[in-house]
């Protein structure tokens, strides 16, 4: 099995679903924890799996094009067989087409009809993604999906530019994938007997522009993807804005196959946006803000580096059934994130990724029960 995408239930806009893929079932609506590097930031593999959604971890996380080209190499990746055995993680993956971590991170970009030369934010060594060799790349990576290449207009932009630089994004959507028909084949752990393959979602952008996501989405719906993701949002706009659009994009895309919204948000938005029908989400905040000391608690954020935490002997979040809320205090948190040690970074990423889980987990359980 390549990819199935299971409707369960509708309740009204909102699906649960299961989708399913190479290496294994993802329950949807979900939300996927970011291994950038292959690594979840601080959190090990082991607590991936058992972490939040009663006790069933993460099905399903995300890695990074551009960083794994840059470092270890997709070769030598592989060579180890692939991004799910170099991590040892055997459940789902995607992995993003490198296309906005180039936008977002590199230095000195030259964008042309054939793709982006730029910069390692490392080294400053030069670099040229094309899709075509992002596709070889995410190839070599062997996550179950694959994004294709595409530009995220910065913000703002005008009408203009934003409607040029999305002909860009519907012309390397088609060439990703041709190149995906043709080499899908070639991923690491690909088994004649089974047949199945990587799957490929195109991405809608279109930016702030009603028109032009409509145009977007259509166009990428004629070429006939696995799966659609709505890309070029929660780049600083705002969040009305944010939810109008993926209102207004969601409309186009078809109701039978996996939307995903590509790096969002804050629990609430996350919430929000798949009671809109949305299928997938991605995002760092829960690692990011919990290596700076945020942690999400059902009471709402709070800074375990304030004072006011020094002596508190409670849990994280009281309501929290994680393992790190039943196990230790405010206090000691607020300790090791002010002695820098490293634990601290890994228990509050763990808490904040437990978290996030346990909200679609409880979300997916409304669904479930609905009329
Ligand atoms: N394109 C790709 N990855 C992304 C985005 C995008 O537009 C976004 C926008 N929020 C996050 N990640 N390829
Ligand atoms: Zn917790």
């Amino acid at each position: 099995m390549s990819l199935s995408f299971e409707l369960l239930k509708e309740s009204g806009p909102a699906r649960r679903a299961t989708l399913t893929l190479p290496h294994g079932e993802v329950e949807t609506p979900v939300f996927m924890p970011v291994g950038t590097a292959a690594s979840v930031k601080a959190v090990p593999q082991d607590v991936m799996e058992t972490n939040g959604a009663e006790g069933k971890g993460a099905g399903i996380i995300l890695a990074n094009t551009y960083h794994l080209y840059l470092r270890p190499g997709h070769e030598l990746i592989r060579r180890a067989g692939g991004v799910h055995k170099f991590m040892s993680w055997n459940r789902a993956m995607l992995t993003d087409s490198g296309g906005f971590q180039v936008f977002s991170l590199s230095e000195l970009r030259k964008v042309t009809p054939d793709g982006v030369e730029f910069r390692s934010h490392h080294d400053g060594s030069k670099h040229f993604f094309s899709p075509e060799h992002s596709m070889e790349v995410q190839i070599a990576l062997g996550a179950d999906i694959m994004m294709a290449f595409d530009e995220c207009v910065e913000t703002p932009a005008t009408w203009e530019r934003t409607k040029e630089s999305m002909g860009l994004t519907h012309a390397w959507a088609q060439r990703s994938l041709d190149y995906w028909k043709e080499h899908r084949h070639e991923v690491p752990w690909h088994n004649e007997l089974d047949g199945s393959h990587q799957s490929l979602f195109g991405i809608v952008q279109g930016g702030m522009y009603k028109d032009l996501r409509a145009e977007s989405a259509e166009r990428l719906v004629e070429m006939d993807f696995p799966g659609y993701a709505i890309g070029g949002l929660a780049v600083g706009e705002a969040r009305e804005v944010t939810r109008e659009m993926i209102a207004h994009t969601l409309e186009y895309l078809p109701k039978d196959k996996p939307r995903y919204v590509m790096g969002v948000g804050y629990p609430d938005e996350i919430v929000e946006y798949a009671r809109m029908g949305v299928d997938m989400m991605d995002c760092v905040l829960p690692t990011r803000a919990g290596r700076h000391g945020l942690l999400f608690t059902s009471q709402g954020r709070l800074n375990i580096k304030n004072k006011q935490y020094a002596e508190d002997q409670n849990p994280p979040d009281p309501a929290c059934n994680c393992m790190v809320c039943r196990r230790y205090t405010r206090a000691y948190l607020r300790h090791l994130m002010h002695t820098g040690e490293p634990l601290a970074l890994t228990l509050a990423s763990e808490h904040n990724l437990a978290f996030y889980l346990d909200q679609m987990q409880a979300l997916r359980n409304e669904f479930d029960q609905a009329e």
